[in-house]
């Protein structure tokens, strides 16, 4: 059976989510990514040598990882949840790329202890990086009417935002609003916090 490798609240709840949406058969393992121990007390390095989450291991044992190439494999196997239309595939590559380097990485200050100005800067760049995402979203979701893969990875970046007081416009709040209404959201969430009344980490 596939098997997800996740930390609470980290940016695998973006695959947690569209893996529930899906309704794949899966298996789901929090790691603590400050120990790299995995729940079940594996070296979570003998998995993924780099240390960070999402790894899907696939049912022929394959292990992936970045989250661009996850979702995109998840997208590609999964056709409900990928972007239709010209250069589809492109397109979705594009946005997750954005969020991933650019979106994602732009955070990393808020969650590894930068300096007081050095995270100012972050809320500056993020709030710039939001506002040309909501220029873009061309429905109620990213790409029109229907959840893609893309819109379940900026699900995640806009808690963080929330999280860390960084105000996004108001068409990626109505996103992020429209997503938590889902069942599968509801239950990711679910999943993922049932790990921190454990008291492990909610943050990456
Ligand atoms: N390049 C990786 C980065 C993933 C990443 O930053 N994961 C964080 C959680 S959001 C993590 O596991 N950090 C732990 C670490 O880097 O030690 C990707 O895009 O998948």
């Amino acid at each position: 059976m596939m098997k997800l490798y996740y930390a609470p609240g980290a940016c695998s709840l973006a695959d947690h989510i569209a893996l529930l949406e899906v309704d794949a058969e899966f298996e789901a393992e929090a790691v603590d990514i400050r120990t790299k121990r995995t729940a079940s007390g594996e070296d979570f390095r003998s998995i993924n040598p780099k240390g960070y989450v999402p790894v899907l291991v696939l049912d022929d044992c394959e292990i992936l990882t970045e989250n661009i190439a996850v979702l995109d494999w998840i997208a590609d196997r999964y056709p409900q949840l990928r972007r239709n239309g010209v250069l589809s595939r492109t397109r979705q590559l594009e946005t997750l790329a954005f969020i991933s380097t650019e979106i994602h990485r732009a955070f990393k200050p808020m969650w590894h202890g930068g300096a007081e100005a050095e995270k100012q800067k972050a809320r500056e760049t993020l709030a710039g990086l939001f506002a040309i995402t909501a220029t873009q979203m061309s429905g109620d979701y990213l790409f029109g009417g229907e959840l893609t893969v893309a819109d379940c990875y900026l699900f995640v970046m806009l808690r963080w935002a929330e999280k860390f007081g960084i105000a996004a416009p108001e068409p990626l709040l109505r996103l992020q609003w429209r997503m938590e209404q889902r069942p599968a959201v509801q239950a990711a969430l679910a999943r993922e916090e049932m790990h921190d009344a454990l008291g492990r980490s909610a943050s990456p």
